[in-house]
């Protein structure tokens, strides 16, 4: 199954899992779908965003050919900054960076800084980063790989999709040469009565930039990734433990902008824990055996304004799929094995 996307993964429809009520069209993921990924990465380069940059250079198989920056967490262009850092840390330093739109599509850009610090690294002082980004706009980048790639680049987008809009509004085929667009965001499948399965959190990378979700929605298949499922899987204290302990460049770098990420965590979730969401979409691609679980339908921006969500309609022959149910615990190991190695 090497190469193969993961709608080519999809080997039968299956019943929804006892533990997911209703009865929706849903999709299970099988067989041994390691395949070689080539990916460009558009991020608002956080925390969670720094976790996932850590995974995709820590994968087999998994080569990083361009990161592009968007706001969100923090001002896109601290972002690239960011992810510049991460990556030299991962000693992925040639991978090219460039800076995105500083905000969406309508209104004004507003920043996650009471959850990622204002420099969107948790605040700590970091060391700033030895290369400077591209010269050419992560919109004009993402349009250019595309083409210059048919069928061969992933593009994973783990924060507000402006860029991905923005690629479109340019050119309508920007998109289209992509392999697949993993997203990280969304509320899972929409459901018309119970609990808040965000709880109370929302969909952040849907409500920066409501407007670019739902153009791009309309324009491409997603596999989205969304709050729903990234809210439940989180680090224990055994895990920090271990990333404490790893003492690489990469871990050190990790554990000293994740101390702000935790105490925003804690009094939501108890103590010593955090999510780790960009890194669960990360997984979704670049691991599809480590997330079952998908369902199909196509994808609407619901709610507002300031809590917009993208949720997935069901409906069996819908192009695009949202995750249902992800293995936490495996993709938290594999991260921290990763850390620890790096
Ligand atoms: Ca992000």
């Amino acid at each position: 199954m090497a190469e193969a996307p993961p709608q080519a993964g999809v080997v039968a429809a299956a019943p929804m899992s006892a533990d997911v009520p209703g009865s929706l069209p849903t999709v299970r993921l099988t067989g041994d779908m390691a395949r070689a990924v080539r990916v460009v990465v558009d991020t608002d380069t956080g925390i969670d965003d720094a976790m996932a940059l850590v995974w995709l250079a820590t994968r087999p198989g998994v080569e990083i050919v361009a990161a592009g920056s968007t706001h969100g967490n923090c001002r896109a262009d601290q972002a690239a900054l960011n992810a510049l850092r991460v990556l030299e840390a991962c000693g992925r330093g040639s991978v090219p960076v460039a800076v995105g739109l500083p905000g969406p599509v309508a209104g004004d850009a507003t920043f996650a800084t009471h959850v990622h610090g204002g420099d969107g690294l948790g605040d700590a002082v970091l060391a700033p980063p030895l290369g400077r980004p591209t010269d050419e706009g992560a919109v004009d980048q993402l349009i250019r790989l595309g083409h210059e790639h048919p069928g061969e680049l992933d593009l994973l987008a783990l924060g507000p999709l402006t860029n991905l809009a923005a690629a479109l509004a340019a050119d309508p085929a920007a998109l289209a040469g992509y392999r697949s667009i993993t997203v990280m965001g969304g509320a899972g499948v929409e459901r018309a009565d119970g609990p808040d399965p965000t709880l109370g959190v929302g969909d952040p990378n849907t409500a920066h930039d409501p407007t670019a979700t739902a153009r791009v929605a309309e324009a491409a298949p997603l596999q989205m990734v969304g709050v729903d499922v990234t809210l439940a899987i989180r680090f224990g204290s055994a895990d920090l433990d271990r990333i404490a302990a790893a003492r690489t460049p990469v871990a050190t770098l990790l554990w000293t902008a994740m101390q702000f990420y935790i105490r925003f965590h804690e009094p939501r979730f108890g103590p010593r824990t955090c999510c780790a969401h960009d890194v669960i979409a990360a997984a979704a691609l670049t691991d599809p055996e480590m997330v079952q679980e998908w369902a199909a339908g196509t994808i609407a921006v619901v709610d507002g304004p300031g809590d917009e969500r993208a949720v997935l309609r069901p409906d069996a022959d819908g192009a695009s799929h949202a995750v249902v149910r992800a293995d936490g615990p495996a993709i938290l190991r594999a991260f921290i094995d990763g850390v620890t190695r790096l």
